[in-house]
């Protein structure tokens, strides 16, 4: 049995886009704040009942084609010895490049709870229903590793890439091998996609994306056993190069149309790219942008209906269950 997230991947024809949300698993729905008030970000993810009943909670409240593993992009780098804290984003000690190519390899036992709520959300969803499985991608991780948490800029990580690139280039490699067994992992867990999530990466400069972040999203994800999608938000200047990272699929997000988007990667799937904002509308708005996105795709195989970048918080859970109609409808 397929997918129809796999064949969209495979750029196979369908009559509809299937759809998925990015971050669907979370703080916007009121059976995930319940089971928050009674566990910790922490527990809930490195507990495979919990992690997995998450995950299930918006398949089965909306039926969207892929269920996003509940974990987080720093889930393995607390396997490899980094102590973080989530409140609600990530906060750790910054840390120095040299440290982080001091940090040890990966060992994937050591995040076996991810895999376990793989096997457990692969049993219990339909079978057209995709698992999604994801991870980081280094130069996303190593913002967060030298910043020591979230930030609009993340200043130190640019100023670290100039300072020492040949240290920088053996930490993202160092990182890119971290994840490239991590989606290994999750792949012979039974994940039907992978997704690399690139969320800094649009700070670059082209040429530093060019030198560093390509190879290293590229290497996190070679030779996996599952189609990929690659998600670079905020990165319109580096489309025309994105397609040397070897993924299936490129999730792209609201700023650039489309069709001019899908132009500029190639012969690949795409994802999205609905402006999370008008999930915060109403039902009508949410149902005309959907049909205009559609429209705009004309059809074309290889779509992948989402949003362009994480839900958001203070989502009403009816106009997601609106989106989800609009698209089957
Ligand atoms: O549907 C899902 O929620 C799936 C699981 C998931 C994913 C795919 C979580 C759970 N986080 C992520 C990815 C993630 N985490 C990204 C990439 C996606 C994106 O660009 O939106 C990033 C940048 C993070 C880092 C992170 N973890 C943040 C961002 C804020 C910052 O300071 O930079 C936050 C808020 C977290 C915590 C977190 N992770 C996930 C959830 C549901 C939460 C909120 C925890 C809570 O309070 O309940």
């Amino acid at each position: 049995m397929t997918q129809p997230l796999v064949d969209a991947l495979r750029l196979r024809p369908l009559t509809r886009p299937p759809v998925w949300i990015m971050r669907q698993a979370g703080r916007y729905l009121p059976e995930y704040r319940e089971l928050r008030a009674r566990h910790s970000f922490q527990h809930a993810v490195s507990t495979p009942e919990i992690a997995a009943e998450i995950t299930l909670q918006p398949v089965r409240r909306f039926g969207m084609d892929g269920a996003v593993i509940f974990a987080d992009i720093m889930t393995p780098l607390q396997a490899m010895g980094v102590e973080i804290i989530f409140d609600p984003g990530p906060k750790l000690r910054p840390h120095t490049l040299r440290e982080v190519l001091e940090l040890p390899d990966l060992d994937t036992e050591r995040v076996g709870f991810v895999a376990e709520t793989i096997r457990r959300v692969e049993t219990e969803v339909p079978s057209e229903t995709a698992v999604i499985g994801f991870a980081g991608a280094p130069v996303t991780l190593l913002a967060y590793l030298l910043e020591g948490g979230g930030s609009k800029d993340f200043l130190a990580m640019r100023a670290a890439l100039r300072v020492d690139p040949t240290a920088a280039a053996s930490a993202l490699e160092k990182l890119a091998r971290a994840m490239r067994s991590y989606l290994g992992m999750q792949v012979e867990a039974g994940a039907h996609v992978v997704q690399l999530f690139d969320t800094w990466a649009g700070l670059l400069d082209l040429a530093t994306f060019e030198r560093l972040a390509v190879p290293a999203a590229r290497a996190s994800l070679a030779g996996l056993a599952a189609p990929t999608i690659y998600f670079a938000p905020g990165s319109v200047h580096t489309l025309d190069l994105q397609a040397k990272v070897g993924a299936t699929g490129y999730s792209v997000d609201w700023r650039t149309p489309i069709v001019e988007a899908w132009a500029r990667l190639g012969e690949v799937a795409v994802q999205g790219n609905l402006d999370p904002a008008v999930l915060l509308t109403d039902p009508t708005t949410i149902s005309l942008e959907v049909k205009a996105l559609l429209s705009r795709v004309a059809g074309r195989p290889g779509h992948i209906m989402n949003l362009g970048h994480g839900i958001d918080q203070h989502t009403p859970p009816e106009n997601v269950a609106e989106f989800v109609e609009a698209v089957r409808a």
